[in-house]
């Protein structure tokens, strides 16, 4: 539970901080998107990382029931929605329901699955996927996939990108995803 409530706390000040600069009139579009901060607000910044790190290790060792791997993003060329991927492991008790996905790197993101009907692919919408205890869901090619749509700016091959998944019991995982070309894997 720790670490839920630590994602929230650090997801909160990061827009507070991101309020704090507009509200002083800063041209900051290049600061913000690099998610770095201004000089004046370090201190701040510094107190809530050593307070972060202070708190992992009780964060691990509760965040261990929903683990993300082989998280990576497939670059597509010509404005395509990027397509992320990962393996979502499940060792708790109850049933989880994975409801979306965020990242200040995208605009929107939707959870899709891909499927043939009759000859063509298509892509579906899906607003609830229950994952039971025990078992691994796959995000991959072909099957499902987060669709991110309006990136926020240009995406380079080797980029890692903060994802965070959302869960219908509130609970956030936020993982780097890995920018990867066409060819994937
Ligand atoms: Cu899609």
């Amino acid at each position: 539970m720790t670490s839920i409530r630590l994602s929230v706390v650090s997801t909160d000040l990061e827009q507070q901080l991101r309020r704090n600069m507009s509200d002083r009139g800063h041209a900051c579009a290049s600061i913000c998107a690099g998610l770095s901060i201004e000089p004046t607000i370090m201190p701040i910044a510094r107190i809530l990382v050593a307070f972060a790190v202070a708190w992992l290790p009780f964060a691990v060792a509760s965040a261990a029931e929903l683990q993300v791997s082989n998280a990576w993003i497939r670059l597509l060329p010509g404005g395509v929605p990027a397509g992320g991927y990962f393996d979502l492991r499940h060792d708790g008790k109850t049933v989880v329901q994975l409801t979306g996905a965020s990242s200040s790197s995208f605009g929107d993101i939707m959870v899709h699955e891909s499927l043939t009907e009759k000859g063509q692919s298509q892509m579906r919408h899906i607003d609830v996927l229950e994952l039971p205890p025990g078992r691994t869901l796959t995000f991959k090619p072909g099957s499902y996939h987060l669709m991110l749509m309006q990136p926020a700016r240009k995406l380079n091959v080797g980029d890692k990108i903060p994802m965070t998944l959302e869960f219908a019991n509130g609970e956030r995982v936020t993982t780097q995803f890995e920018v990867r070309g066409p060819g994937g894997m």
